[in-house]
């Protein structure tokens, strides 16, 4: 018999709904959910990956303990207990500093490990932890953190009545939104244009998001910060600035102008690569349309600057009275509010409260950049790394200079992965606790929804239930926690609360929420409210927050940070210099996901992905052929991979995308180790990187050389001729 659930795809931040068929055990097929109030139907490939990872035969079912060069299966008993025994042990002889933790991206996508997951990495009360973080949005809370007193307080494009959408360092097209929320950005899009708004792309490639824009200016990687202190120069030159309401919550106007004083267009044309016209005309659009908004993601973080550039695209829209309006750079009303809970717990607010230990790069909430996890393994010394936790996370394909990471791994006393593959982190395991796939555990966005374009709610029970011998995560979280925080005494008692799971969180925080007890009109939402509506709430248009949302002590916004105007003054000198010829940037595609799609078949077939893009007169100044392989070096090592020549990347800029390069030896993933490719963090740079915020910086990483790779094409050739 075909039953039918109303489910969520939770492998990205629009978290669409699903409906999802199944026929005992198996998926038969999985649809856009039409009545969601946030996707509305819409759907893209990945989605089909729900259903191929719940039946991929590589995924683990049963915990894996290191048993010579290989793993044996275990019971949950044992795995756990040694899991935990060597923690203990190692943080007894050597403190707490010794155990790191490295948390990853599908944390912020799964309830379990949002509840019961993060509070254990805090109550461990090591300074070692790290997370996806630091290789992604890191700038992005910092510019937050210092602007509005919360690192949380990241704003949104009102992309649905915007009539002037400038993105800068996105590609919202494949990457589906990110800090935006926003299911079917095609559509969004076409929907600005065609109410006789514009939609202009900044990127060093003309990407898929670019194409359907009204322009696309390409700039040159790592320098957005110039770019729009230009445009900041040419506003307040032309006295185009107008905060508007929020002119009494503003402080530091007067700092800024100052600042970008010095950043005329002229002087930045060249370093960029954006002609002064050019820059004074986008600047000159953004104010004057009736409303704009500015936004920047992942070209705009993974930078050299991206503190800067992250903060000066927010306090563009602060200068031109975009912040909290309606079409502009707006916040969420979410039903669950975990601004408040991060507020409440401490986690809020906290920068440079400490350095780590090695390089002496500043902790940001509670979390040193994972760039620097290696040297504190590898130097020794009191607080030197022995043991590391790891869930949901694969920093070996997904750190900058993942090689000298992986060298590190191997070296550790005890490494414990939860996580449900044996990849290219997991394998440096002592014990692997394999949580239950996605269709088995409830869903409600807790973390995301702060990001929405547009507030909704909803909760979906499991498609599958969980077997006898499988645990969610949430349930190992709680196993760790009470062995390694909770006094022995205490321990039973404690297990039992944290096993009552997420579901009594959600129901507290809606109940506690905006649209909970209080409300006044529409439903009380709780738990059992959401359960009699599976398809959610839609809960309206974004509102303006502001001041009341404003968590700064003097309840203000500050437009110019001292540590930022100060970086930003130093900027000025380097205005001069002579930029690399070369330079690396990275690329996402529709059908992957970072590095852990690739052993679903459906999102590996077609046309080979990880190839480098290269400009064609870079092609030629190098020697390089389409389809034939090339030899890229950097600072940190060589990879060679095969090119593909396309004017769509600006003169001097090649793109490679992450997450692949499944080569490595005792993995189990039988379908990305034939769509192996390279992973271009074997040649990222883990002193490259944002310093104000220990951001890796894998965007404008400096090329040493690029050549044709003859050796590697002779042999392809011949054992293809061998095939044949
Ligand atoms: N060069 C370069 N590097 C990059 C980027 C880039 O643009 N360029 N992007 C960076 C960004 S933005 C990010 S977010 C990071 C991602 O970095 P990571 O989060 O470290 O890596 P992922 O590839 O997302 O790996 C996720 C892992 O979690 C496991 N997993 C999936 N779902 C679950 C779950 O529900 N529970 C548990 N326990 N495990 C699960 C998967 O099997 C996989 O091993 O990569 C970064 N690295
Ligand atoms: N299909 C798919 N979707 C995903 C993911 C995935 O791997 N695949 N990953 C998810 C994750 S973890 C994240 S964080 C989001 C990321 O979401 P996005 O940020 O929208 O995605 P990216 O494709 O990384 O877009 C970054 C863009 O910045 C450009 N860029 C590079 N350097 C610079 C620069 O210096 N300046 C400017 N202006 N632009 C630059 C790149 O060419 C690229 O087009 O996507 C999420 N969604
Ligand atoms: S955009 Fe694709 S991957 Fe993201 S939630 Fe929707 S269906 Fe899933
Ligand atoms: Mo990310």
């Amino acid at each position: 018999m075909v039953e039918r659930h109303i489910a969520t795809c939770t492998l990205c931040e629009a978290a669409c709904g699903i409906v999802v068929e199944t026929e005992a055990d198996r998926v038969v097929s999985i649809r856009g959910d039409d009545e969601d109030p946030a996707s509305r139907g819409y759907l893209c490939p990945k989605a089909h990956a729900m259903g191929e990872l719940h039946h991929d035969p590589d995924r683990l079912r049963t915990p894996l303990i290191r048993d010579g060069s290989g793993f044996r299966e275990a019971s949950w008993d044992e795995a756990l207990r040694i899991a935990i025994e060597g923690f203990a042990r190692i943080r007894r002889d050597h403190g707490k500093d010794a155990m790191a933790v490295y948390y990853g991206n599908p944390t912020a996508h799964n309830l379990g490990l949002l509840t019961h997951g993060l509070p254990l990495t805090r109550l461990l009360g090591t300074k070692n932890v790290c997370s996806a973080s630091s290789t992604d949005q890191a700038p992005q809370m910092l510019a937050a953190e210092k602007m509005f007193g919360h690192v949380g307080m990241v704003p949104i494009p009102d992309v649905d009545r915007t009539d002037y959408f400038l993105i800068v360092g996105a590609n919202p097209l494949v990457s589906n939104g990110s800090l935006m929320n926003a299911p079917d950005m095609k559509r969004r899009i076409r929907a600005i244009r065609e109410r006789g708004g514009k939609v202009v792309v900044i990127d060093p490639r003309r990407t898929e998001t670019a194409e359907v824009a009204d322009e696309h200016v390409f700039v040159r990687p790592g320098t957005d910060a110039f770019l729009v202190l230009a445009m900041l120069h040419v506003i307040f030159e032309e006295r185009l600035e107008r905060v508007g309401r929020l002119r009494d919550h503003v402080a530091g106007l007067e700092r800024l102008r100052a600042l970008s004083r010095a950043f005329a267009p002229s002087r930045v044309a060249e370093r960029t690569g954006v002609s002064a016209e050019t820059i004074a005309r986008l600047a000159r659009a953004f104010s004057a349309a009736r409303t704009s908004v500015a936004y920047g993601r992942i070209g705009t973080c993974t930078q050299e600057h991206g503190t800067l550039a992250s903060w000066l695209l927010v306090a563009l829209n602060v200068v031109c009275g975009r912040l909290d309006e309606v079409g502009g750079a707006m916040f969420a009303t979410p039903a669950v509010d975990p601004m408040e809970v991060l507020r409440i717990v401490g986690m809020s607010k906290g920068y440079d409260r400490w350095r780590s230990r090695v390089r002496g790069l500043p902790e940001l909430m509670g979390e040193i950049p994972v760039a620097t996890l290696a040297d504190e393994i590898e130097t020794s010394g009191p607080g030197q790394v022995r043991a590391l936790l790891t869930f949901a996370g694969n920093p070996a394909l997904s750190a900058p200079n993942g090689p000298r990471l992986e060298r590190a791994l191997a070296t550790l006393e005890h490494v414990v992965c939860v996580d449900a593959f044996l990849n290219e982190t997991t394998r440096h395991a002592h014990v692997i606790l394999p949580p239950v796939s996605p269709l088995q555990r409830a869903h409600y966005d807790l973390a995301l929804h702060v990001f929405s374009v547009r507030n909704a709610a909803k909760y979906v029970p499991p498609v599958f239930p969980r077997g006898e011998n499988e645990r969610h995560d949430w349930e190992i979280m709680a196993h760790l926690t009470a062995g390694l925080v909770v006094p022995r005494g205490l321990r039973r008692a404690s297990l039992a609360a944290l096993l009552r799971g997420p579901d009594a969180v959600v129901d507290a925080g809606l109940r506690a929420g905006p649209y909970g007890l209080s409300r006044r009109d529409g439903p009380r939402l709780s738990l059992k409210v959401l359960r009699d509506h599976p398809h959610g709430f839609d809960l309206g248009p974004l509102e303006p927050r502001l001041p009341s949302r404003l968590y700064t002590r003097d309840r203000k916004v500050d437009l110019a940070p001292e540590l930022f105007v100060r970086e930003a003054r130093a900027l000025e000198a380097r205005l001069s210099e002579a930029a690399p010829s070369l330079v690396l940037i990275g690329r996402r595609h529709l059908r992957s996901n970072n590095s852990w799609l690739h052993n679903a078949s459906k999102m590996v077939k077609g046309p080979r992905r990880c190839t480098l893009l290269v400009h064609p007169d870079d092609a030629r100044t190098h020697g390089l052929r389409d389809g034939y392989e090339a030899e890229l070096r950097t600072r940190v090592g060589r990879i060679v991979v095969p090119v593909e020549i396309s004017d769509e990347v600006m003169r001097g800029v090649v793109s490679l995308p992450h997450g692949w390069g499944h080569t490595r030896e005792g993995t189990r993933m039988s379908v990305a180790s034939e769509h192996a490719g390279v992973s271009v963090n074997d040649v990222t740079d883990e002193t490259f990187l944002d310093r104000l915020s220990g951001n890796a910086g894998f965007s404008g990483v400096p090329i040493l050389s690029l050549r044709s790779c003859p050796e590697v094409d002779s042999d392809a050739r011949a054992a293809a001729s061998s095939m044949a």
